[in-house]
């Protein structure tokens, strides 16, 4: 027998869907092209992931097909059947998201218990099938021919995930990160596809354990499934690939403006931080050999005996102090911070959140005691509120001490014991409800990175650093995140770019790896590839573990220090454009760094390319990241592109072989692109410019180009200000501050054409600028 659709209630913008032998399914019309699926399993309908209504007042009709109920909005057609089965199509009738008719057919396995022992016994891993969760439900959708998938957030294996599955369980995976790991740090459970060339979303907003097939199943049907929660996703509609994913981060928020030196470059090590000489001669190696620099990272033994908001002054004499001190030498330091807080009743955040019953605790009540970098510790209940605020609170401390931010790490939280989780059962808030672990793992990470964000945001008011390993759909909204324990094989440099590109298209557009790779020994080759393929990488850091061979850039021979240099002060030249990237960012919800599909996703080329990337429209850069390469084949989309370094130009639609000599980063400029051009600096300067440049690559072009304080937040109050520059075809140049909110202005900007350097002086009698030379 079937389960019959038996009718519905249209109530405004909510349509549900009656089943004869099934729960109800709700379709909830959010916007014009976003329609959220619903089907109570009987958990809370809080969502971490969305803050706010996003609802909007939405034309739509609901009406009886007879066969079926059809619910439009001028962006989407979705269409009810029998079995609790929806279509999804876009306006003109092309299908997106079909529910598959048939059963799944999961792989054959010729593995009984005896062969798995035997299998395990010698330490292969055993595939996931063989071990299935218990499923609580599963959304099985059709597959078409030709259709690809992208998103997932930062996890394994290259830039379409067709073909693969994948798991969302946030987990410290210290082992190469092979697409053979289906999960990794993070959970984003946000998937893109591109059926016959239309564009969707489909973003899963379950925190519980779940699972993504991709067609590696099957050829006929990809599914999700998840092991809790409820069946809650949104169908993301829109004209174009571009559209869907602004419809996602419409929904999860985008990432917030940062100051202007986090995009500046940072060094990092395990192992800097035992104390205030190493740190500073870290910062005397960058001033020796002439390198630009912005922040050092602290690894955990600044702490005292690794206790969360302490500083060890047995091993730094006024840390305080110190942090001035380095500050005015130009560098900030960014401490980082565990999610465990030692057992220690002579501590008091244990002490205080064992008093307040801040902590998780086992089934029974007692608190759990799981195990750290401090030894016995104790996990903080982000859940509560009340915990969060009391965890902002100590977040003072930080800003106090006068670091430029938090650096959250263990967060998924990772533990010592218990097969390096926390038991699912564990009781945690959500909310004001109680809960497990199994329902909050997935956002522990998030939760502490908001306590950090609204801690330091109190505390400094300025714009936080937050770097975060773990994270969750909509984490963005408070932190930047680096993608964990990488390696240092070319397979990582690899990795790196799909990886990035998944994480910019699922919201988080601040995003970067560990610059030379974190585990294992690098080589000078594998570092210069590395930095030179991070140059435009919103998160600009080399990082490493101790007990690894050093990766300053001055730690192999010259060639690798002059070429790691040139691309410093390359990067820094490019400030000004990533920082106007950003705030596009903000308005548009679409990454910074991104793949090629997202500005082209017509472009069949585009589809499958995992070693290019795009910083907005106009940049593009095609890093070499093979051992011993030094030509490689670089796809160029649509229009003319100027190689960036000889200013030849090439027609798009086209492969061409570009050379790249170990110190040239192939990197090609899109034709009429005006660039705003940094000065050359040794860090990124707390003081407004006095002075910006910039370079036309092409005949003729504009740009509009954004300028504030680059710290706080009273850009949000208009003190900011806009230009507009423009080349036009019979060569007039024009520099207009079309937007004058921010006080400074530059006192001088020039504008480079391929022949010429015009010189721009402000005139504050008239708030205009005044072409005063040409040459
Ligand atoms: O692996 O704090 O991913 O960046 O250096 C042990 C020490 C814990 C993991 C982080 C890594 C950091 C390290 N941490």
């Amino acid at each position: 027998m079937s389960n019959q659709l038996t009718g519905y209630q249209d109530d405004n913008q909510t349509i549900t869907l009656s089943f004869a032998s099934s729960k109800d399914l709700i379709l909830k019309v959010l916007t014009n092209e976003i329609i959220q699926v619903f089907q109570d399993h009987g958990c809370p309908t809080n969502s971490y992931a969305i803050e706010g209504n996003k609802q909007r007042k939405t034309n739509y009709t609901v009406e009886n097909k007879g066969d079926h109920i059809e619910v439009r909005t001028g962006a989407l057609i979705v269409k009810a059947y029998d079995d609790a089965k929806l279509d999804v199509y876009d306006a003109d009738g092309n299908p997106l998201v079909l529910d598959y008719r048939g059963k799944r057919e999961p792989l054959p396995t010729d593995m009984d218990d005896e062969h798995r022992k035997t299998v395990m016994s010698e330490g292969h891993a055993v595939h996931a099938k063989a071990n299935p969760d218990n499923v609580n439900f599963e959304v099985i959708k059709s597959l078409a021919k030709d259709e690809v998938f992208y998103g997932l957030g930062g996890k394994t294996g290259f830039l379409n995930k067709r073909g693969y599955e994948y798991d969302n369980w946030n987990s410290d995976v210290p082992v190469l990160h092979n697409e053979t790991e289906t999960h990794l740090y993070k959970s984003i459970p946000v998937m893109y596809g591109l059926k016959n060339g239309h564009p969707y979303g489909l973003f899963f907003d379950d925190t519980y354990k779940s699972h993504f097939d991709l067609g590696k199943e099957s050829d006929n049907y990809y599914y999700y499934s998840a092991v809790g929660g409820n069946v809650d996703y949104y169908i993301l509609g829109g004209h174009t690939l571009k559209d869907v994913v602004a419809n996602y981060t419409y929904l999860t928020g985008v990432v917030p403006l940062p100051q202007k030196w986090m995009l500046g470059y940072q060094q990092s090590r395990w192992g800097y931080s035992t104390s205030d000489q190493r740190v500073e001669s870290i910062a005397d190696g960058f001033a020796e050999h002439n390198l630009p620099i912005d922040v050092i990272h602290l690894d955990i033994d600044y702490m005292y005996g690794y206790r969360d908001f302490t500083w060890d002054t047995t091993k730094y004499k006024d840390p305080k102090a110190f942090v001035q001190k380095m500050k005015q030498r130009g560098i900030r330091l960014m401490p980082i911070l565990d999610a465990g807080v030692k057992v220690d009743d002579k501590y008091d955040i244990y002490k205080e959140g064992m008093e307040k019953g801040y902590f998780v605790t086992n089934p029974d009540g007692s608190v759990y005691v799981g195990s750290v970098w401090p030894g016995d510790s104790v996990f903080p209940d982000f859940g509560n509120e009340d915990v969060r605020k009391w965890w902002a609170k100590h977040v003072k401390f930080f800003a106090d001490m006068g670091v430029c931010g938090v650096w959250n790490d263990m967060d998924e939280p990772a533990n010592f014991r218990a097969k390096g989780q926390l038991p699912d059962d564990l009781v945690f808030h959500d909310g004001v409800n109680i809960s497990t672990h199994a329902k909050m793992h997935n956002v522990f990470g998030h939760l502490q990175a908001q306590a950090t964000y609204e801690g330091m945001k109190q505390a400094t008011r300025k714009r936080p650093y937050i770097i975060t390993r773990a994270a969750y759909a909509g984490t963005q909204k408070y932190s930047t995140v680096w993608t964990g324990d990488n390696t240092a094989v070319w397979s990582h440099l690899q990795l790196a770019i799909p990886q990035l590109n998944g994480l910019g298209l699922s919201g988080f557009a601040f995003a970067g790896t560990d610059i030379g790779g974190f585990q294992e020994d690098t080589t000078p080759e594998l570092l210069t590839r590395w930095i030179e393929a991070s140059l435009l990488v919103p998160l600009f850091r080399n990082h490493s573990i101790l007990g690894s061979r050093y990766q300053e850039p001055w730690a192999f021979d010259k060639q690798t220090l002059d070429i790691y240099r040139k691309y410093l002060n390359l990067r820094y030249r490019f400030i000004p454009y990533l920082y106007d990237q950003f705030r596009h960012e903000t308005e548009s919800g679409l990454p910074v760094m991104r793949p090629l599909v997202l500005n082209y996703p017509d472009d069949q080329e585009t589809r499958n390319l995992n070693d290019e990337y795009m910083i907005g429209t106009n940049i593009l850069v095609a890093p070499i990241v093979n051992q011993g390469a030094t030509k490689r084949l670089v796809y160029l989309p649509a229009g003319n592109w100027i190689d960036f370094w000889n200013h030849a130009e090439y027609s798009g639609q086209q492969y061409i072989m570009a050379d790249a000599p170990i110190d040239k980063l192939p990197l090609f400029v899109k034709a009429n692109t005006v660039l705003p051009w940094g000065n050359k600096v040794m860090h990124v300067s707390d003081n407004p410019e006095k002075v910006m440049t910039f370079r036309l690559f092409g005949e003729c072009g504009s740009t509009k180009h954004y300028q504030d304080n680059g710290q706080d937040f009273k850009y949000q109050q208009g003190e900011f200000n806009e230009y507009y520059v423009e080349v036009t075809e019979d060569g007039h140049v024009a520099v207009k501050l079309t937007k004058h909110g921010y006080k400074p202005t530059y006192e001088k900007i020039y504008v480079e054409t391929d022949r010429s350097r015009y010189e721009f002086t402000y005139h504050a009698d008239t708030d205009e600028y005044e072409l005063v030379n040409e040459r």
